[in-house]
Parts: C-alpha cells; structure tokens; sequence
C-alpha cells in the first residue's frame, strides 16, 4: 500500500521513563497497527540533543529542556505504518500538555510542556533526519508482518 513503508522516530522522555509509561506508549503504537522496527534504551550524549533541538538552540528554555533530556534514560523506537509520521503527532498530541486532548499520549499523562512525556517526529523529512541521528541502520529491522491483509488492502 502507498506510504505503508513511511517511518517516524517516537521517544519516550525522562519523564516518561521514570512514570513507567514505557508499556502503556508501545502498547498505542502496535494497538494502532503500527510496525516496530527499532526500539532502545540509552542516555541521550548532549551532542545527539544539541543536533536534535538545533532549530530550538536559541529559545529560552533551551538549556532546561537539554537538562531535562539529559536527566536520565530515554526510550527510542522507529515506527513504521501508512501515514505514520502525520497519526504519531494526533496520538501524541498537542506540545503543550495543558492544550492536548484527552486520548493522547500527553493529554492523558501529564500537566505541562516541559514535561510532556514523549517526542514524535513532526514531518517526514524530519523523521528521517531524526532516525538517522538516533539509529544506526544496522540497528533497524525489517521484517514481514504475517496479518498485512488485517491492516492493508
Ligand atoms: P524549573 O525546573 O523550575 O526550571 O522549571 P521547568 O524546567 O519545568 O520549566 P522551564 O525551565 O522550561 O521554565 C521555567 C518556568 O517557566 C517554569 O516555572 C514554567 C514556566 N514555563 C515554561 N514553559 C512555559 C510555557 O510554555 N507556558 C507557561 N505558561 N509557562 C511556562
Ligand atoms: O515536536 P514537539 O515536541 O511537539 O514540539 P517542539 O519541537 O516545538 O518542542 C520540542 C520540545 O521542547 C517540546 O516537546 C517541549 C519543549 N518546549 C517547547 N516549547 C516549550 C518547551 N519547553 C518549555 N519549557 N517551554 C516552552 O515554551
């Protein structure tokens, strides 16, 4: 199907690590229909966040937010899905925790911007800049769904 092979990179934060909402996250993802086809735990380097958040380096919350980046291990996966960079954003939801809905990630777990859980690429050109940054290709694994005709004509 066209765009069935589109990728996002999706990040669970500190915050999100520590809250154990690990689980609850991936289990949206793959209730959704969408494909894992890389996932790990790390510490982010602040090289990787400076090169991730260069278009927000000169915002005043910049040196808060890396700090809070840093703070402890995150969560990296690549999904995979038709339209799935577009539908991780809508599950996401709104930057600003206070404006996201309820039924997204951030709408159902938490309060505020500088604590909202979890990070999802915003364009596809984006996406592919982010899961190079965050992945080595080695690292992504393509494999074949066995229930593709449940999911895609
Ligand atoms: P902290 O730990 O006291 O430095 O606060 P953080 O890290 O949670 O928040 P930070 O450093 O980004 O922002 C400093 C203060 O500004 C914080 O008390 C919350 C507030 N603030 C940050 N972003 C926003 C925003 O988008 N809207 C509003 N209303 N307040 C914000
Ligand atoms: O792609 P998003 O994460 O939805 O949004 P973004 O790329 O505009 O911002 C990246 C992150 O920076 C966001 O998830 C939280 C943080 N951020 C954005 N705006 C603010 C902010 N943090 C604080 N404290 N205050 C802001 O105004």
């Amino acid at each position: 199907v066209a765009g069935a092979q589109e990728r996002t990179l999706v990040a669970v934060k500190p915050d999100g690590v520590q809250r154990r909402l690990v689980g609850d996250i991936i289990k949206r993802f793959e209730q959704r229909g969408f494909k894992l086809v890389g996932l790990k735990m790390l510490q982010a380097s602040e090289s990787t966040l400076a090169d991730h958040y260069h278009d927000l380096r000169r915002k005043p919350f910049y040196p808060s937010l890396i700090r809070y980046m840093a703070s402890g291990p995150v969560v990296a996966m690549v999904w995979e899905g038709h339209n799935v960079v577009r539908s991780s954003r809508f599950m996401v939801g709104d930057t600003d925790s206070a404006q996201a809905k309820p039924g997204t990630v951030r709408g159902d777990f938490s309060v505020h911007i500088s604590r909202n859980v979890v990070h999802a690429s915003d364009s596809v050109e984006v996406a592919e800049r982010e899961i190079s940054l965050w992945f080595h290709s080695a690292e992504l694994v393509n494999w074949e769904n066995s229930d593709q005709s449940d999911l895609y004509q």
